[in-house]
C-alpha cells in the first residue's frame, strides 16, 4: 500500500531497457525484489536502493525507487549517509562479490559492525562479471579465469563467514531461482532492525556458468542444501533422512535410522551465539550441505537511532550548534 493506493510488481519496474546477458541470474533476483516491495508496506517514496559497480550494480536503473549508482565498493558509505540523514527511508544495497568483497571489503564489514538498518543483497556470482571474467575473492582454489590462468592459489572468503564475524545481526542465504525462498528471506530481512546481510547465489551463465548448479538444479538440490527453519532440526536429502549432528564441538552428517534420531540432531535457533552461526557458515561442500535460510537474526542497538539520540540529548542539554562558530573556535593557527 502507498498512500492507501495497493502496490504492484509494475510499479517497481523501470523503464530502463535491462542490459543484462540473457539467463543471467540477476534477471530473477530482480524480480523478486521487484515482486516483495509491494508487499512490504512501504511507500513507494521511501524505498532508495543503492549500488557499487559491476553487473549486479545496475540494480537500481531497474527499479522504479530511488537509487544511487556509486563508485566501486562504496555502497555501503552512501548508503550509511542516506539512512542517517533519512532514517524513515527503506535502504537496499545491491553489489557483487568482487564489490562487497575486494574493493568494498573495510566499507562492507563496518556497515555491519555498526549495525546500520540498511539491506544488503550481494550477488555471489564467485567472478567478475562485467570485467569480463577475473577470479574474485570468492572463487574457488585452482579457479581457471583471465586473471589466474593456471588456476588461483588464494583462498577465498566465505561471505557467510564475514557476516558474521563482521557482527551482522541478521545474515541469510537464497538461490537466484529459489523464488519463494528468496521472497521469504527479503521479507525477513525487512522485518529486521538492523543491518541485514544477504549473500544470494548468482549464476553467470558467461564467465561462470554452472558455479551453483548442485544448488539450482532441481534433481540435485535437495541432496545438496539444507533449509534453515528456527526451532526444527537440520535436516535434509531428498527422502529428509540425513541431518546435522553434534560430535563434541564438530558437526557431522548423520543418517536417520540405526538408533540415530531426530532427536539427536541440532535444532536451528536464529538467536543462538555467534558461534553455532559461524559454525553454519562454515558447513561447505562437499563434505556437508550447504545452509540456506536465515542464520541469524539478533536485536541490536542500530547506529542510526543511536547517533539521533545523542544528538538530541546534546541539543537538549547544551542547545543547538553553531557550525561557524565551531569553525572559528578553539584553537587557530596562522599559516604563514
Ligand atoms: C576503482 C575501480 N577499480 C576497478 C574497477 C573495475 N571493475 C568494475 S566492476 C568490477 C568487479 C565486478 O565484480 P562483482 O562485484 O563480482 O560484480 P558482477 O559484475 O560479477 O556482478 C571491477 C573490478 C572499477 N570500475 N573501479
Ligand atoms: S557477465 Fe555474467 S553477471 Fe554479468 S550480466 Fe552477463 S551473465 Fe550476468
Amino acid at each position: 500500500m502507498s498512500g492507501g493506493v495497493l502496490l504492484t510488481k509494475k510499479d517497481f519496474s523501470s523503464d530502463q531497457e535491462v542490459r543484462w546477458c540473457p539467463g543471467c541470474g540477476d534477471y530473477a533476483i530482480l524480480a523478486s525484489v521487484q515482486s516483495v516491495f509491494p508487499e512490504l508496506g512501504i511507500p513507494k517514496e521511501k524505498f532508495v536502493v543503492v549500488s557499487g559497480i559491476g553487473c549486479s550494480s545496475r540494480f537500481p536503473y531497474y527499479m522504479n525507487t530511488f537509487g544511487f549508482h556509486t563508485i566501486h565498493g562504496r555502497a555501503p558509505a552512501v548508503a550509511t549517509g542516506v539512512k542517517i540523514a533519512n532514517p524513515d527511508l527503506s535502504v537496499w544495497i545491491a553489489t557483487g562479490d568482487g564489490d562487497a568483497l575486494s574493493i568494498g571489503g573495510n566499507h562492507i564489514i563496518h556497515l555491519m559492525r555498526r549495525n546500520v538498518d540498511v539491506k544488503v543483497m550481494l550477488f555471489n556470482n564467485r567472478i567478475y562479471g562485467l570485467t569480463k571474467g577475473q577470479y574474485s575473492p570468492t572463487s574457488e582454489v585452482g579457479k581457471k579465469t583471465k586473471s589466474t590462468p593456471f588456476g588461483s592459489v588464494d583462498r577465498p572468503f566465505n561471505p557467510i563467514s564475514v557476516a558474521i564475524g563482521s557482527r551482522a545481526s541478521f545474515v541469510a542465504r537464497s538461490v537466484d531461482v529459489y523464488a519463494p525462498h528468496l521472497k521469504e528471506v527479503l521479507h525477513a530481512a525487512a522485518k529486521h532492525k538492523g543491518t541485514a546481510f544477504i549473500e544470494i547465489f548468482q549464476n553467470c551463465n558467461i564467465f561462470n556458468d554452472l558455479a551453483f548448479e548442485q544448488y539450482r538444479e532441481k534433481e540435485l538440490r535437495d541432496d545438496n542444501v539444507v533449509h534453515l527453519k528456527h526451532g526444527e532440526p537440520l535436516i535434509f536429502g531428498k527422502a529428509k533422512d540425513r541431518g546435522i549432528r553434534m560430535n563434541g564441538f564438530t558437526p557431522e552428517v548423520v543418517t536417520l535410522g540405526n538408533g540415530v534420531t531426530e532427536k539427536d540432531l541440532v535444532v536451528h535457533d536464529v538467536k543462538a551465539p555467534a558461534a553455532y552461526a559461524f559454525m553454519l557458515s562454515q558447513m561447505e561442500a562437499p563434505a556437508f550441505p550447504t545452509p540456506i535460510g536465515v542464520l541469524r537474526d539478533i536485536d541490536a542497538p542500530v547506529l542510526e537511532a543511536a547517533m539521533h539520540r545523542q544528538i538530541d540529548d546534546v541539543v537538549a542539554s547544551k542547545g543547538k550548534g553553531d557550525l561557524q562558530a565551531l569553525i572559528y573556535g578553539g584553537e587557530t593557527w596562522d599559516v604563514v
